[in-house]
């Protein structure tokens, strides 16, 4: 039986609630540009841009950097606010044998500490030699920054990453911030095309980054945890959406998550994630996971008329769906039952029948 299709009666007649974010704040700034960097010799572009009346303290900062060239291994970039520094790009695949770097064709890039791919200097290896890459050959998705402080004409991938965004953190964010860029050995040139900062006032850490992956026909969605958040992932198929469906809910552990693989239906889908401890969530379609003495308590809004099987399983992909609970529904909202959360994620799905 296809989930998807399953939940779509019950999600329809659902009122699902907007996105919420609580009082997070955030600032956001990108600019394009069509800037040539001098070729070689270290010779650095700085380029600044100054933030004002914000009256919070910074708790995370992200960074996007659009660059075209030929050769991505020249790049030394880094991000400065006062005192503090960040190293963005320190000669991304510089290493003890190969001091030339990586030869991709720039980057279209978002850098977040917390990005699930992990520390953009070693980003072939990390894609086993497949990294995603635009149609003009420039790396993209979301990755740590370098962090490494050493002379761009040394590093190396075993070099210490000390200079994180992280180095942000708790400072008032009002004042110049500068980017700067350089393009250390002769050979290949490139253009800074644009370049974007977010600041935050708290950690966006209950939404994670999602990486959408192809898995068979279908696609799956990986995102990191945080210990004991409940995450709902939501599909649609086109924005604007006028419906989100339920597509899986979890509970967090501090480990990656794999949900799916969910069939692509014709065009690619979108997904979110909510997250929660669930008990201030409106009813909704969403199977509803409350931390409960001794286990989990499993609760979904449901329509008379319709059967639900509630099954569960440890890991995904799943090798088989454990029955947990069959019920009818009752118009409201449905207490499928108590169920003792093990060791690690322990993931539910609702299949409904007619
Ligand atoms: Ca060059």
């Amino acid at each position: 039986m296809d989930l998807i299709r399953c939940l779509r009666g019950a999600a329809a007649a659902a009122v699902l609630a907007g996105a919420c974010c609580g009082s997070a704040a955030e600032y956001q700034f990108s600019t394009n540009l069509v800037l040539e960097l001098p070729d070689g010799g270290g010779i650095g572009t700085f380029v600044q841009h100054e933030v004002r009346d914000i009256s919070w303290p910074l708790a995370e900062v992200a960074v996007t950097l659009d660059i075209a060239g030929s050769w991505s291994g020249d790049l030394y970039a880094y991000l400065n606010f006062g005192e503090a520094h960040a190293v963005l790009l320190n000669r991304v695949g510089r290493t003890e044998l190969n001091p030339a770097g990586y030869g991709d064709k720039g980057f279209e890039v978002t850098f977040e500490d917390a990005a699930l791919n992990g520390d953009i200097h070693q980003y072939r290896v990390t894609y086993e030699l497949s990294p995603p890459l635009t149609s003009s050959g420039a790396l993209t998705g979301t990755w740590a920054p370098d962090g490494r402080t050493t002379d761009p004409a040394e590093a190396v991938d075993t070099d210490p990453r000390t200079a994180t965004l992280s180095v942000f953190e708790d400072l008032d964010p009002n004042g110049i911030w500068t980017l700067f860029l350089a393009d250390m050995e002769p050979g290949a040139v490139h253009q800074l095309l644009g370049w974007g900062l977010t600041l935050r006032s708290e950690h966006s850490v209950g939404m994670p980054q999602l990486l959408v992956q192809r898995a068979g026909d279908g696609v799956e969605v990986r995102f990191l945890t945080q210990a004991e958040t409940v995450y709902h992932l939501e599909g649609t198929e086109q924005l604007p959406a006028a419906v989100w469906e339920a597509m899986g809910s979890v509970v967090g552990t501090g480990e990656q998550v794999t949900l799916g693989p969910f069939p692509r239906v014709g065009k690619a889908g979108f997904f979110r994630l909510r997250s929660g401890t669930g008990t201030s969530d409106p009813p909704s379609s969403r199977l509803q996971l409350h931390r409960a003495e001794g286990g989990l308590e499993v609760r979904l809004r449901t329509l008379t008329g319709l059967t639900y099987h509630l099954q569960a399983t440890d890991g995904l992909p799943a090798a088989n769906w454990e029955n947990v609970a069959s019920l009818p529904g009752n118009g409201g909202e449905l207490l499928f039952g108590r169920f003792p959360a093990s060791g690690k994620a322990r993931i539910f799905r609702v299949l409904v029948e007619e």
